[in-house]
């Protein structure tokens, strides 16, 4: 690769989106330059919008253009180094990796929007209805699934840490932040992407962070903050 790659992120307590792709470039060792846009200032619109046409982050941007987007800027890091095995090398277990990821880049709409990303707290358990309750099953599903069908190499989804853990991570800080009540394999791979170098290295960097969003997880009970 040419130039340097910059990422244009929000703030990492709360950026889900942002978290994707960052931990897949921290994981694999791809040098970039990281640009912190934090959300829901006065200027944070104009400001991303300066960065990202569609005016959310993440984006990417190349020497060559801007790609936004979490998943297309994870194809794109996967077919510029192609000898990383950024998605699994094995070509079912490969498409079984893009297949749950887009699941979780179109879906759980119920638990995303439910239980917003924030890193630097715990909140009480929320009362867990039945939509809620369908995405945390259908999770600890494609999670056991993809264990017990492409796990043996280690103690990712594929094995090894792969774009498809990365798409997942956010969910297992939600599992995390909100103490949603799981099964004891669902609890052990949340605790494995949670000790993630890549992760502990965000959520490092993420407890510094000065900016608060007030009315963030309006109706959620704060338990403990850690900043
Ligand atoms: N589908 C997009 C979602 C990106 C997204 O929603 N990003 C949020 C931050 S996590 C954002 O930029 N929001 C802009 C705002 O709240 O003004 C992707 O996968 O990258």
């Amino acid at each position: 690769m040419g130039a340097i790659l910059k990422l244009v992120i929000a703030n990492k307590v709360y950026s889900s989106w942002s978290l994707r792709p960052w931990m897949v470039m921290t994981a694999f060792d791809i040098p970039f330059e990281e640009i912190v846009i934090p959300l829901r200032l006065s200027d944070s619109r104009e400001r991303v919008l300066a960065q990202s046409p569609s005016g959310k982050v993440p984006a990417l941007v190349t020497s060559e253009q801007t790609i936004w987007e979490s998943l297309a800027i994870i194809e794109f890091l996967a077919e510029s180094y192609p000898e990383k095995n950024i998605w699994p090398a094995d070509k079912v277990a490969r498409a079984h990796a893009r297949a749950i990821a887009n699941e979780m880049h179109g879906g759980f709409l119920p638990l995303r929007q439910g239980c917003p990303m924030n890193i630097a707290a715990h909140y009480a358990t929320p009362e867990i209805n039945e939509p809620l309750q369908r995405d945390i099953s259908r999770i600890e599903d494609i999670w056991s699934e993809a264990r017990h069908r492409f796990g043996s190499g280690g103690p990712y989804l594929f094995g090894k840490f792969s774009a498809a853990d990365a798409m997942y991570a956010p969910v297992a800080t939600r599992l995390e932040t909100y103490q949603i009540p799981v099964r004891n394999d669902t609890r052990a791979y949340i605790d494995t992407i949670l000790n993630h170098p890549a992760y502990l290295a965000w959520r490092h960097a993420a407890l510094k962070e000065t900016w608060s969003i007030p009315d963030y997880a309006a109706g959620h009970t704060i338990l403990k903050s850690y900043r």
